[in-house]
C-alpha cells in the first residue's frame, strides 16, 4: 500500500481575543522575543561555527512555553526533549549560562559538557534537555510521582513533540499518571513534523489530544501560536493536576520556522507553507498587532524592548565566546566513578 502523501497543512485552531491587560501582554512580548533573538543569535553562532553538534531551534514555538510559564506556581518543574532552549529562557535560566553551553565553555550550566540537549537547573526546576525522543515523558510522570509521594503539591509538566506522541513509553507513563493520578500535565508541542516526516505521514490518529483517551486522561486542542489561549489551557490542566484530579493533556498546535536542526534542507515541505504560517498566526506578531490596537504601546517602546533585548542577548554571546573552555581533567569529573 502506498504511503499516506503529505496534505497541506490546515490549522484546526482558530484565533479567539481573550482577557488579559498591558503590563501582561508586555512581559509575553519581551518574554517570547527573547526566545527568538536568543535563538536567531544561536543560529548565528552555529554558522560562524562556535556551536557544534546538535542544534534544535524553537522558533516559531515561542508562545508555547511562555503561555505555559505563566500559569505555573513556584516549585512548578518542566522537563522536555532536545529543542529546549526556549523552557531554560522561560524558566529564567540566564542568556548566559545557556548560550556557554551551547558553545562548550566551562561557564555554561553543564560546564561546557552537555551542550544543546542536556542542560538541567533543579534551582530552576528544570529538568533537561532529553536527546532519546519521548525519553522525558516516564521521567516527568516520575517527577509528578515525587511529588505526590512528597506532598508538596507541585506540578511537573512534560512536553513532548508530535513525533515522539508515537512512542510506546508514553503510553506507559500516561497509564500509571492516571492509574495514580499523578499531578502531571502532558504538553504535546505539535510542530506539525518530526523531523522530515509530517503528522499525517507517521500517525494513524492525528488528533493528538485524544491520545489519552484509552487512559481516561482528558486532552484539548490549544492554539499553540496563542499566548493567552496556552495560558488559559495551561491554568486549567494545571489546577486539575494539582487538586489531585490526575493528568491532562494538552496538544498545541504550533509551528516550527526552521529545520529541524541546522543540518535540515528542509524538503519536505514548501516555503510557501512556512511564510504562510509566520504571516499570518506568528506568535510574537499577534501580541504586537493587540498591544498596537489597545494602545499599550507604539511601534517605538516596542522597538526600545527589541533593542533591550538584542542587548542582552549580545552581552549572552559575548560572555560565551570569551568563556574558556572546560579544563581537560573535566574529563574525569561527573562521570559515573569520580577519579581520585
Ligand atoms: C528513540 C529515538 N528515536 C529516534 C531519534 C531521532 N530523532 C531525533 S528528533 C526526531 C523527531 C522527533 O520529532 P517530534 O517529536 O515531533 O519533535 P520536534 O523535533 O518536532 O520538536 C527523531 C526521529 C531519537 N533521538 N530517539
Ligand atoms: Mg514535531
Amino acid at each position: 500500500m502506498a504511503a499516506k502523501t503529505t496534505k497541506k497543512t490546515t490549522r484546526k485552531t482558530k484565533p479567539a481575543v481573550l482577557k488579559t491587560d498591558q503590563d501582561e501582554l508586555l512581559g509575553y512580548y519581551r518574554d517570547m522575543l527573547l526566545i527568538r533573538r536568543f535563538e536567531e543569535r544561536a543560529g548565528q553562532l552555529y554558522g560562524m561555527g562556535h556551536i557544534a553538534g546538535f542544534c534544535h531551534l524553537y522558533i516559531g514555538q515561542e508562545a508555547v512555553v511562555t503561555g505555559c510559564k505563566a500559569a505555573m506556581q513556584d516549585g512548578d518543574q518542566m522537563i522536555t526533549g532536545y529543542r529546549d532552549h526556549g523552557h531554560m529562557l522561560a524558566l529564567d535560566m540566564t542568556p548566559k549560562g545557556v548560550m556557554a553551553e551551547l558553545t562548550g565553555r566551562a561557564t555554561g550550566y553543564s560546564k561546557g559538557k552537555g551542550g544543546s540537549m542536556h542542560m538541567f537547573s533543579t534551582e530552576k526546576k528544570f529538568y533537561g534537555g532529553h536527546g532519546i525522543v519521548g525519553a522525558q515523558v516516564p521521567i516527568g510522570a516520575g517527577l509528578a510521582f515525587a511529588n505526590q509521594y512528597l506532598d508538596n503539591k507541585a506540578v511537573s509538566l512534560a512536553f513532548f513533540g508530535d513525533g515522539a506522541s508515537n512512542q510506546g513509553q508514553v503510553y506507559e507513563a500516561f497509564n500509571m499518571a492516571k492509574l495514580w493520578d499523578l499531578p502531571v500535565v502532558f504538553v504535546i508541542e505539535n510542530n506539525q513534523y518530526a523531523m522530515g516526516t509530517s503528522v499525517k505521514r507517521a500517525s494513524a490518529e492525528t488528533e493528538l489530544f485524544k491520545r489519552g483517551i484509552s487512559f481516561e486522561i482528558e486532552g484539548r486542542l490549544v492554539n499553540g501560536m496563542d499566548v493567552l489561549a496556552v495560558r488559559d489551557a495551561a491554568q486549567d490542566a494545571i489546577d486539575h493536576a494539582r487538586a489531585g484530579k490526575g493528568p491532562m493533556i494538552l496538544e498545541m498546535e504550533t509551528y516550527r520556522y526552521r529545520g529541524h536542526s541546522m543540518s535540515d534542507p528542509a524538503k519536505y515541505r514548501s516555503r510557501d507553507e512556512v511564510t504562510k504560517t509566520r504571516d499570518e498566526s506568528d506568535p510574537i506578531e499577534g501580541v504586537k498587532k493587540r498591544i498596537l490596537s489597545e494602545g499599550w504601546a507604539d511601534e517605538d517602546a516596542l522597538k526600545e524592548i527589541d533593542k533591550e533585548i538584542k542587548a542582552i542577548v549580545k552581552e549572552a554571546a559575548d560572555f560565551a565566546i570569551e568563556s574558556p573552555e572546560p579544563d581537560p581533567s573535566e574529563l574525569w569529573t561527573d562521570v559515573l566513578i569520580e577519579a581520585d
